[in-house]
């Protein structure tokens, strides 16, 4: 009898893996086999691995070791995301450095990893907080910059005065820092950007693209996101004001029914044309404007506010006075920050004239109620009505004339508005990549020249990594002070780091070539390796990274050092890991830790759990799945790799007739569910071979039948990609040597596919007329339809039949 012993297996394993490192890329040119790019979301290194963790990985995992065993030369990397805030959080409380907690956290990482068996090729790990990485970040800053694709500028951005630094919309919740709740403010300040609104059209375009690879979850978000809409640019006078205002709007229709104007309070037109009566009550309503996040501003839930600028706008083609108010739904840095308001047809619009006593007036008939008193919009199609020479139109043909009508008279123009915004990219920390640029009284800014590269972070530590208004980095004069190296003159650093998503926005080019010292990667390698495959990781990076991943290939591909425009051809993502219904937290203390799942059940059956719990994309409750479970099936096919006796090479012709079928079923099956990411049903079918080998060892010919050593071997192979270690230890027990990783996928044959056929006896009006031979599972439908193409069944029917009553597989009743 054999015993399974998950620890002692995963022990020896780890060993020879490291002996035989079977998970290596082939670099050599001349290698024939196809390749294939296989990658997993690189980890943040925030401590140990944790369930998340362990699901991505395993689910990658299984396609990665699919494309090994067919043959195909695999590269499948790992690397570290190691900048970032929680590293400079933890020096500054333990008055250390944020490397040795940034460093400490990878090794356990890396260990876990090795561990939890993933085939990956460790010769190519990176770390982005490797001055050898981060180098490369600063390059590709200075060819962003030569190519006027970073620039710096000044603008409202969310400040927290707790933290003293800049947040992202994001981490704006409720008006406050998510981090320490502090109020968060607008603050007027310089920062360096990426013009990635340079590229909205072709990051939209491209998308046909991906069509066929990536959920289509994700390409929405992102297409809202880029927020491509039609519309006009018109032009309104304001009385008193030399300039017209150009508002945009996607209802130029619409344009008779405007029955005022709206400014956003934060832009500077505002300010400029607000009446000396309504200027105290407007600096008011802007300082608190200034607290909310655009989210806030642009929630149709939020109580309508707003201020009367005590001035008139000219609406160009009736000559109409509508008064213009500044409201904080009308954001500074859309469109041009300011609008038509139309609150017949315009929810927020007509929130607001309803709260301030402002007119509606319908100029497109719906066929709804008025919304001057039911208080809902009317944003549907219509006839126009109350436009002059729109009336009788619909939307469509309306807004086509009245682009017309604007052009011919210099009024306005045809206009295409994203809602993308650039790429706010600086950030006041320490732990990142230094902005590679020198700022000099007389020549302004200036790159570091690049045989200059990497400027490296220097040491701080402990208390002056704390937030004191200045980012960290001004704390180093040492560092600060430079030569300007155009004119040789006094000068100081940038100070600011990057947004780690840089860091991120192409670390999948450096793994083709890691250790490459001319460039950021090695085009050649690139050109052999990219686009990756398959990439897998979560939904909640469906705008940020991949967004700047796709906009950073499409920079590269301008450059010439990339020959594709898309980075990722297929895209996955996997579910979340909850327990008890709900996401793991502290406070809820439902959390599960990985590596006490592993202790307990060992690696392989925490993966399978993983993978047999559902289709990849769905969440995965902890509390409705058994490792325990998990943990018993594996015995079970490890016995039965274990007992086989037939010698090595065994004919299995000779073998039970029964069990080959189901062996070449499964093979059949499993191929097609795994190439389909039906990875819980590729696992439901390795359950099914075991017992049907199982019953031959027990029940039928014993263990000594070639066709149970088959089944077996079959078995560990497809077990290898969900159970790598006890896939090894059974096929070594089966009389193998070296690792099974590279082991040729099994191949069905497809003499053992046929299924044995029923006999259907086909009648027409109660009389036997025909019998078809059909599968013992076809569907009704499929039956109906194959006892009606009966040339003898057509023979006898003079058009569609009264009815068809089926009993499959066996009987078709046609009632003429
Ligand atoms: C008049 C109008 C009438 C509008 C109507 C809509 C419906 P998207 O599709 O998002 O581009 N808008 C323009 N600039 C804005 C700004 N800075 N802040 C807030 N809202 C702004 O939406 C374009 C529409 O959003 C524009 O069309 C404008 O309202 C509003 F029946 O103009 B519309
Ligand atoms: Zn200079």
């Amino acid at each position: 009898e054999q015993q399974y012993d998950p620890q002692a297996l995963q022990a020896k394993w780890q060993r020879r893996w490291e002996e035989l490192d079977p998970f290596r890329a082939e670099e050599d040119p001349a290698d024939p086999r196809e390749r294939r790019y296989m990658l997993d979301m690189f980890p943040y290194p925030s401590g140990d691995l944790h369930m998340g963790h362990g699901e991505v990985f395993a689910i990658g995992d299984v396609l990665a070791r699919y494309w090994f065993h067919k043959g195909y030369n695999v590269l499948h990397p790992i690397g570290w995301d190691s900048f970032g805030l929680p590293a400079e959080n933890a020096a500054i409380r333990r008055n250390a450095h944020p490397a040795e907690w940034t460093y400490a956290n990878i090794e356990t990482q890396a260990t876990s990893f090795k561990r939890y068996g993933i085939s990956f090729d460790w010769s190519r790990r990176l770390h982005t907080s490797d001055p050898e990485y981060y180098k490369w970040n600063q390059w590709l800053f200075n060819r962003f910059f030569e190519r006027g694709l970073a620039y710096r500028k000044g603008g409202l951005v969310n400040w927290c005065p707790q933290d003293q630094t800049v947040l992202a919309n994001e981490q704006v919740v409720a008006g406050r820092c998510e981090r320490c709740g502090a109020e968060v403010v607008r603050r007027e300040l310089t920062q360096w950007y990426f013009k990635i609104t340079e590229y909205a059209d072709r990051l939209l375009d491209d998308m046909d693209q991906l069509e066929a690879g990536w959920p289509e979850r994700v390409l929405t978000i992102q297409r809202n996101w880029i927020g491509r809409s039609e519309g006009a640019d018109v032009r309104f006078r304001i009385e008193g004001r030399e300039e017209p205002v150009t508002v945009y709007t996607t209802r130029p229709d619409t344009l008779f029914g405007a029955t005022f104007f709206v400014v956003a309070p934060d832009a500077a037109l505002a300010e400029e044309i607000v009446s000396d009566g309504q200027r105290a009550a407007f600096e008011a309503y802007r300082a608190e404007v200034a607290k909310l996040s655009d989210i806030e501003r642009l929630s149709t839930e939020k109580e309508k506010t707003g201020v009367f600028l005590g001035v008139h706008a000219i609406n160009p083609v009736n000559g109409e006075r509508i008064p213009v108010w500044a409201a904080d739904y009308v954001l500074s840095d859309y469109g041009h920050g300011a609008i038509m308001a139309v609150p017949a047809h315009d929810q927020r619009d007509l929130d607001f004239a309803r709260k301030f006593g402002l007119p509606v007036r319908v100029v497109v008939h719906t066929g709804l109620a008025d919304p001057g008193e039911t208080g809902e919009a009317t944003p549907g199609e219509g006839t126009l009505v109350n436009s002059g020479p729109l009336d009788g139109l619909t939307k469509a043909e309306a807004i086509d004339r009245i682009i017309q009508i604007l052009e011919e008279r210099g009024l306005g123009k045809r206009a295409v508005n994203f809602r993308l915004r650039d790429w706010l990219l600086s950030r006041q920390r320490f732990w990142g990549t230094p902005i590679p640029i020198i700022h000099c009284p007389d020549c302004g800014e200036v790159p570091v020249p690049d045989e200059q590269l990497p400027v490296t972070l220097p040491d701080l530590r402990g208390e002056a990594l704390a937030p004191k208004g200045i980012a960290p980095l001004a704390n180093a004069a040492d560092w600060v002070n430079v030569e300007c190296p155009k004119c040789g003159g006094a000068a100081k650093r940038d100070t600011d780091t990057m947004d780690t998503f840089v860091d991120s926005s192409w670390y999948f080019l450096r793994y083709c070539s890691p250790g490459y010292t001319e460039g950021p990667f090695d085009v050649e390698q690139v050109r052999k390796w990219g686009p990756i495959d398959q990439y897998v990781g979560g939904i909640e990076h469906a705008v940020l990274h991949l967004l700047y991943a796709r906009f950073f290939t499409k920079v590269l591909y301008d450059m010439g050092m990339v020959g594709f425009t898309e980075p990722f051809v297929r895209l996955l993502n996997q579910g979340q890991v909850i327990n008890q219904g709900k996401a793991m937290s502290k406070s809820l203390g439902n959390g599960v830790d990985l590596g006490e799942q592993i202790d307990t059940y060992g690696v392989d059956a925490v993966r399978l759990t993983m993978v047999f719990a559902g289709p990849p994309e769905d969440d995965i409750d902890w509390a409705d799945v058994s490792p325990a479970a998990s943990q018993k099936f594996l015995s079970r096919a490890f016995r039965v790799m274990s007992e086989v006796t037939s010698p090595l090479g065994a004919d299995p012709a000779t073998g039970d007739l029964e069990l080959r079928r189901v062996t070449h079923r499964t093979i059949d099956e499993v191929t097609k569910l795994v190439e389909s990411y039906r990875f819980n049903v590729a696992v439901a079918r390795m359950m099914e071979l075991t017992t049907a080998a199982r019953r031959t060892i027990d029940s039928g010919p014993g263990a000594g039948d070639p066709a149970v050593r088959e089944a077996a071997e079959t078995l560990a192979v497809l077990l290898s990609l969900v159970a790598p270690y006890v896939a090894e230890e059974g096929w070594e027990r089966l009389g193998h040597t070296g690792s099974i990783a590279r082991v040729p996928w099994p191949v069905a044959d497809p003499a053992l596919l046929v299924q044995e056929s029923v006999t259907c006896v086909v009648q027409v009006a109660g009389k036997v007329r025909d019998r078809l031979e059909v599968s013992p599972d076809i569907g009704e439908d499929a039956l109906a339809e194959l006892a009606l193409a009966s040339e003898k069944v057509k023979a006898l029917l003079s058009g569609a039949p009264r009815r068809v009553i089926v009993r499959a597989p066996k009987l078709v009743n046609i009632v003429p």
